[in-house]
C-alpha cells in the first residue's frame, strides 16, 4: 500500500474514509457516503443485537426468505434498518439482499451504486449468543442514472466490486473493509458511538493451520475436498467451525486458516451466496493477499445468472487454497 495513504490506529472511520477520498482527485464523495451509511446502519443493528436477550427480537419471525429459510426476527430487522438507511443516504438505486427475493429499487434514480447484502448472517446463532455478522459489496451500475437499477446493474462479477466489508458483531463489534487498496478494519467504541482503526492494512498470513467446514457433511463432500480433510490432520491442524460465515472468516483472515463449503448432497451447488457472501469475502481476501475459489473457478470470475445463486467457496490462506485446488485437480483426474 501506498505509505502516504498510512493513517494511524484511533483514527476515526469517518476520518478515514475522508482522508481516502482525498486521495483521489475525481472522487466525488458519494462512495464515501455510502460506506458512512453502512457504518450507521451498523452502529443500529449493533445496538439491537446487543439487546436481543432483553427484547422480544430473538426466535422465528413466522415468515421464510426467498430461499425457503426460517427467517429470524433480527434478520428482519436487520434488512429493514440497512434498506432505511442506504434509501435515506441516495446514492444507491438498487440493493440486492438475502432477505428479498426481488431487487430493492430505492427511488434514487440518481444513485451511481448498486449494494449486496446479507444483512445479518449466521442467524441461527442469534439466539445463542455467538457472533454474527453483516456482509456487503458495491458495485457501479452500469446503466444510466436517471431510471431504476436493472437487472444488469445487479448481476456483475466479482472483480467489479468497487467496495466490500462486513461487520462483524462479536466480542467486539469490527467493521472491516476494501475499496480495492488493501484492507482495514475498525472497532467499535460502544460508548462514544464511532468505529476505530484498529487493523490497518490487514495482510492475511499465506498459510495457516485452522480449517473450517461442517464435518457433520463429510460423507457427502467432494472426493477432492474429503481428502484435504483428510490431508488436513494428517498435519494435526485445528477444526474450528462457528457455523458463522464472517466469524470463521474473520478469525482465519487475521491468524490464517481455510474456510470450505462445498458441495453437499443438501447443497449440491454449494449452500453460500454468490452475490452478497461469496464474491464479498472473495474481494477482501483477495486484497489481504489470501485467495477464493471453488475449487476449480476464481470466485470473483464466475458470471452471475441468479441474484440469489449458490457457488462452492474455499477461501483464506493463498497455499491453503491451492492444496485443496490440487487435491480437486488430482480426483478429477482419477475419475
Ligand atoms: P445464513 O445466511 O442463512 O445465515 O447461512 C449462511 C451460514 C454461514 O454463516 C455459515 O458458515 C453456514 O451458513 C453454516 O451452514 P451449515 O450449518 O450448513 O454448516
Ligand atoms: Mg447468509
Amino acid at each position: 500500500m501506498n505509505d502516504r495513504l498510512a493513517l494511524p490506529v484511533g483514527t476515526t472511520l469517518d476520518r478515514f474514509i475522508m482522508r481516502k477520498q482525498e486521495d483521489f482527485p475525481y472522487a466525488t464523495g458519494e462512495l464515501s457516503q455510502l460506506l458512512r451509511d453502512i457504518a450507521l446502519a451498523a452502529k443500529i443493528v449493533n445496538r439491537e443485537i446487543n439487546r436481543a436477550g432483553l427484547l422480544d427480537v430473538t426466535g422465528a419471525y413466522g415468515s421464510q426468505n426467498v430461499q425457503g429459510e426460517e427467517q429470524q426476527k433480527l434478520d428482519v430487522i436487520a434488512n429493514i434498518r440497512f434498506i432505511r438507511a442506504l434509501r435515506n443516504g441516495g446514492e444507491v438505486c438498487a440493493i440486492i439482499s438475502e432477505e428479498e427475493e426481488d431487487i430493492i429499487q430505492t427511488g434514487n434514480t440518481k444513485g451511481k451504486y448498486i449494494v449486496a447484502m446479507d444483512p445479518l448472517d449466521g442467524s441461527s446463532n442469534i439466539d445463542v449468543n455467538v457472533s454474527i455478522g453483516t456482509i456487503f459489496s458495491v458495485y457501479r451500475r452500469s446503466s444510466e442514472t436517471g431510471c431504476d437499477g436493472t437487472l444488469e446493474d445487479c448481476l456483475q462479477n466479482g472483480t467489479r466490486q468497487i467496495a466490500a466489508g462486513y461487520i462483524i458483531y462479536g466480542s467486539s463489534t469490527m467493521l472491516v473493509y476494501t475499496t480495492g487498496h488493501g484492507v482495514n478494519g475498525f472497532t467499535y467504541e460502544p460508548s462514544l458511538g464511532e468505529f476505530f482503526l484498529s487493523h490497518p492494512n490487514i495482510v492475511t498470513p499465506r498459510t495457516g493451520n485452522v480449517y473450517s467446514c461442517n464435518e457433520g457433511a463429510l460423507n457427502s463432500f467432494p472426493e477432492g475436498i474429503k481428502n484435504y480433510v483428510s490431508y488436513c490432520k494428517e498435519q494435526g491442524y485445528s477444526a474450528r467451525y462457528i457455523g458463522s460465515l464472517v466469524a470463521d472468516f474473520h478469525r482465519n483472515l487475521l491468524k490464517g486458516g481455510i474456510y470450505i463449503y462445498p458441495s453437499t448432497a443438501k447443497s449440491p451447488n454449494g449452500k453460500l451466496r454468490l452475490m452478497y457472501e461469496c464474491n464479498s469475502l472473495a474481494f477482501i481476501v483477495e486484497q489481504a493477499g489470501g485467495k477464493a475459489t471453488t475449487g476449480t473457478q476464481r470466485i470473483m470470475e464466475i458470471e452471475p445468472t441468479d441474484l440469489h445463486q449458490r457457488c462452492p467457496l474455499v477461501i483464506g490462506s493463498t497455499e491453503m487454497v491451492e492444496k485443496v485446488e490440487e487435491l480437486v485437480k488430482a480426483d478429477a483426474l482419477v475419475s
